[in-house]
């Protein structure tokens, strides 16, 4: 008898300028022609209400206190949460462009805002069965051009966010070297995915 698999949660993290875009495309185009069922998504998915308010936010055409904005963002996690879990539990893989390591990551990486209370709100959301941290030096993910004009875009900040990221790192994580080419960092990325795909605990239930 087979026994039906639910999809796999697979989040890929990174700073500004590691690569994530593209290498979720290259990675939604390999599983596609492989004809295995995956969605793709985003956070922040700024087509929502809460998400436009994220989105002026970012392009600072908006001001938002810290944890307020904090808050929205983990909101806009929260509620696509519904989907997720649908998705997952028909079969379907997801792979996701940040998610709750970028939320703490990110607000952490400002004064007076605290790594644990920034866990907080993300609590009982979905845990991925595997994170792919594209992991590049900041000072080095600048050279690939300008950052944009969006906030939090510069060095200082990209590399207080590093310092985060590295220590949310567990179980679930694999660093990938992005300071590669593009094609040696998705042959990496998609042997990842593949391993987690081929992965007995997606027989077992998705953890909050
Ligand atoms: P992106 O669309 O991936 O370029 O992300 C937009 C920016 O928002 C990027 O600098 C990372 C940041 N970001 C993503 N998620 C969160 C979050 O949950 N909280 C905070 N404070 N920043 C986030
Ligand atoms: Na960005
Ligand atoms: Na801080």
């Amino acid at each position: 008898m087979e026994i039906m698999k639910r999809g796999a949660l697979i989040v890929l993290e990174g700073c500004d300028r590691s690569g994530k875009t593209t290498q979720c495309q290259k990675v939604m185009s390999w599983l596609k022609q492989s004809n295995i069922e995956s969605h793709f998504m985003r956070f922040p998915e700024r087509s929502t209400t809460i998400g436009s308010l994220i989105g002026k936010y970012l392009e600072c055409s908006a001001e938002l206190e810290d944890h307020a904005i904090h808050l929205l963002f983990s909101a806009n996690r929260w509620e696509l949460l519904p989907d997720m879990k649908k998705l997952l539990g028909k079969g379907t893989n997801i792979i996701v462009d940040r998610y709750s390591y970028s939320g703490i990551a990110f607000s952490a990486a400002k004064p007076n805002m605290d790594l644990t209370w920034c866990q907080k709100s993300d609590s009982g959301l979905l845990k991925p069965d595997l994170v792919i941290f594209l992991d590049i030096d900041p000072t080095v993910a600048q050279t690939r051009g300008e950052y944009g004009v969006e906030r939090y875009e510069n060095l200082e900040m990209q590399k207080l966010v590093r310092s985060n990221y590295l220590k949310l790192k567990d179980e679930t994580w694999k660093v990938v070297d992005a300071s590669r080419s593009v094609e040696e960092v998705t042959r990496d990325v998609c042997q990842l995915v593949k391993e987690a795909l081929d992965s007995k605990s997606l027989l077992t239930e998705i953890k909050q």
